[in-house]
């Protein structure tokens, strides 16, 4: 069948709208209509030449929401018309990482994800005759994909597209950084380096634990105000601050019980852990670094006691959590739409890239 897609033909370059040549599913695999989708900073960031992993030309996208059309052989756990969310960490509950209860990081399809192809190691995705890659095990950014069953999360029918599918990536990794990975309690402290997409969900996931300061800090000073918006107690402007980690471990007693770093810049996840309170403060980090970039500290921040963690899709396990965080939604208990700032046409979706370049967006989501 033919899909209308937004294809990376190569790094640096704009996304080109054309339609492309998409092949059914076949055994284990399921047919998804999109409907709407994310734009992360990875995407950007991959698109930008800045991923090892990245392979051209490919459609990216990973924050996706949509409709089941067609399952292949042997399918079982979802059907047609099913609402269904994909999953870049997907949950095969056989192998040795989901069976451990110690992790999120299912590595059922993962070597075959990290090379653009389906478990099979082939593409379903042409065009003119030529190889296009999948993405994350993704490629949100066509309007069919085809997916393995054990990347879907099967979520309420009545749950809208547009705001699902932020918890296909940004929603889920904040909020289950704080609820899952750092496991934040009551009266904690916690710092948030970097008030986009990811940062705010973290602020409201640390509001939602009960955090007591929720301290934000972005060198955007436009952030301040999204920040309060969900939670935030105190802004650093470390363009205002000369020593921004000292002033956090003062205005904290200390420092932090929780940082997160949700920027991708290696300095500044040197300040997430710095800024960590002596003797049991842990940093986590999100953000994802450029190819090459290295993290460094002085052995002493961890022998004094502060941890240096990490996480992906905040740790959830997607198939058993993502309906969940959905529930939550639908319940009132977290917010979606306000972060939604702009909605766009797949033919703007160059847009999404710009709004997220200057600082003007939240999250893009781009309606099918
Ligand atoms: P975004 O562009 O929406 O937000 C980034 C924010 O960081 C912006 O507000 C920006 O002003 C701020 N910032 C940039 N440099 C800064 C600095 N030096 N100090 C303080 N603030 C700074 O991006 P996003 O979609 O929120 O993604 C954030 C990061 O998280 C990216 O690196 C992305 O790749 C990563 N990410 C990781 C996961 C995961 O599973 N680990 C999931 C999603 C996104
Ligand atoms: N491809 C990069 C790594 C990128 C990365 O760390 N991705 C996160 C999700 S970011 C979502 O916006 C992730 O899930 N990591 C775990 C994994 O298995 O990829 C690289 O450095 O090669
Ligand atoms: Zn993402």
């Amino acid at each position: 069948m033919k899909s209308r897609a937004a294809v990376a033909f190569e790094a640096k370059q704009p996304l080109e709208v054309v339609e492309i040549d998409l092949e059914g599913p076949k055994d284990g695999e399921v047919l998804v209509e999109i409907m709407a989708t994310g734009i992360c900073h990875t995407d950007a960031y991959t698109l930008a030449g800045l991923d090892s992993e990245g392979i051209f030309p490919s459609v990216l996208g990973h924050e996706g929401a949509g409709v089941v059309r067609e399952v292949g052989a042997g399918v079982t756990s979802v059907a047609p018309d099913d609402h269904v969310i994909p999953l870049y960490t997907p949950e095969c509950r056989q192998c040795k990482m989901c069976l451990s209860g110690k992790t999120n990081l299912c590595s059922a399809i993962r070597e075959t994800q990290g090379r653009g192809v389906m478990p099979d190691g082939t593409s379903r995705m042409r065009y003119k005759g030529e190889t296009i890659y999948h993405y994350m095990g993704c490629s949100t950014f066509s309007n069919f994909v085809v997916l393995p069953e054990i990347a879907l999360a099967k979520i309420r029918t009545d749950a809208p597209f547009q705001s699902a599918c932020y918890v296909g990536c940004g929603v889920t990794t904040g909020v289950g950084a704080v609820i899952n990975t750092a496991k934040v309690q009551p009266g904690d402290n916690v710092v948030v380096f970097g008030l986009g997409g990811i940062g705010l969900n973290v602020i409201q996931g640390a509001k939602l634990a009960g955090a007591d300061r929720i301290v934000g800090v972005d060198i955007n000073p436009s952030k301040q105000a999204w920040g309060e918006k969900f939670g935030m107690t105190d802004f650093v402007d470390p363009s205002q601050t000369r020593d921004v980690v000292g002033h956090i471990v003062e205005m904290l007693d200390g420092g932090a019980d929780y940082s997160f770093d949700c920027t991708g810049n290696v300095e500044v996840m040197r300040d997430a852990l710095e800024c960590c309170h002596k003797g049991w403060g842990t940093s986590i980090i999100i953000g994802v670094a450029e190819a090459g970039r290295e993290i460094a500290t002085r052995p002493f921040q961890l022998v004094t006691g502060r941890n240096w963690r990490g996480t992906a899709f905040g740790g959830a396990k997607g198939r058993t959590d993502v309906p969940r965080i959905v529930d939550w939604y639908m319940n009132g208990r977290i917010a979606i739409d306000p972060m939604i700032t702009h909605t766009l046409a797949l033919e703007d979706i160059n847009r999404g890239f710009d709004l997220m370049h200057s600082g003007e967006s939240i999250r893009s989501v781009v309606l099918f």
